[in-house]
């Protein structure tokens, strides 16, 4: 099949298959504070690409999703060409990073009325859908959920959000079970050629969503991330201006950091990571 290379994230790549098909490659790249760092994390594209592929299994009953094959290379997706939604339907749990500033100055986010007095990092009473514009470069810009209806249409809006908040209460749920919680997320969704609703990109990974260790989880200030802690400290400790090109890693630091990676994907599905590598369709059983 000719790939025609269309798009690259800072991670991931998309190649064109034929008319309606696509095809994800997610890279070991790792990226913080939006700069991608000069070394690799090995596997981490894989683990990405499972983790997503364990979801997208065990979601169809809230919506169906994009995902035709997942290679044998562990890090390549086959799906479905979508019309995407110019918004990203993000969901908050807790209220930290954009959401925690936008709090600080307004009292609320995405136009929520939260409830006053909350800290940094406070799990909020219930999850809150709060969408951003996609921006080429740098942060998403949160927008309220009204500007969200207007772009994509009310009924439209409503259906996003039902679907992304139940998304999230069910991942978030069956990774608190698991020591780790998921503090917010972002997903993609597309419409089909029926105009369905259909989810896309990648699903509850730690470069979609904040991990947190929950056995270290103290609400009142910044978390400690599940898979980027040790690239934070070390690129912290060399007073590193958070602009690119961002610093290599010491061995020591791509291998903790791999293995964070790989203990989030082990934890959350309860498949080896080697038996993943021998047959990455076994997350879809
Ligand atoms: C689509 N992206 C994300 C992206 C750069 C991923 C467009 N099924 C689809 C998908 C998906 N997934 C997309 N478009 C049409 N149909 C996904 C943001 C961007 C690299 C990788 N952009």
């Amino acid at each position: 099949m000719a790939e025609v290379h269309i798009a690259s994230g800072k991670v991931r790549e998309i190649y064109a298959l034929d008319d309606d098909k696509l095809l994800l490659v997610a890279s070991d790249r790792i990226s913080t504070f939006d700069v991608i760092l000069g070394s690799p994390i090995p596997d981490k594209g894989k683990v990405l690409t499972g983790l997503s592929g364990f979801w997208f299994a065990r979601t169809q009953h809230i919506v169906p999703n994009h995902l035709l094959k997942l290679r044998a290379d562990g890090r390549s997706t086959e799906v479905r060409k979508l019309t995407m939604l110019p918004i990203e339907c993000v969901v908050r749990g807790y209220i930290t990073g954009s959401g925690w500033k936008d709090y600080l100055a307004t009292g609320g986010t995405s136009g929520h009325d939260l409830p006053s007095g909350l800290v940094e990092s406070e799990r909020l009473p219930h999850p809150i859908f709060t969408p951003a514009t996609k921006a080429e470069t740098g942060h998403d810009e949160n927008i309220t959920r009204a500007q969200a209806a207007a772009l994509v249409g009310p009924e439209l809006f409503a259906e996003a959000e039902r679907i992304s908040i139940a998304l999230y209460e069910f991942a978030a749920e069956h990774a608190r079970q698991r020591g780790i919680i998921v503090a917010d997320t972002k997903f993609e969704l597309g419409v089909d050629e029926s105009g369905t609703l259909v989810l896309g990109d990648e699903v509850c990974t730690p470069d979609s969503s904040r991990f947190w260790p929950a056995d270290e989880y103290s609400a009142g200030g910044p978390q400690a991330s599940f898979d980027k802690q040790f690239v934070r400290d070390y690129t912290e400790s060399l007073g590193w201006n958070k602009e690119a090109p961002g610093p290599a890693l010491p061995d020591a630091v791509v291998a903790g950091t791999r293995g964070r990676y790989i203990e989030a994907f082990e934890r959350l599905t309860e498949i080896s990571f080697d038996r993943y590598l021998a047959d990455p369709e076994v997350v879809l059983k």
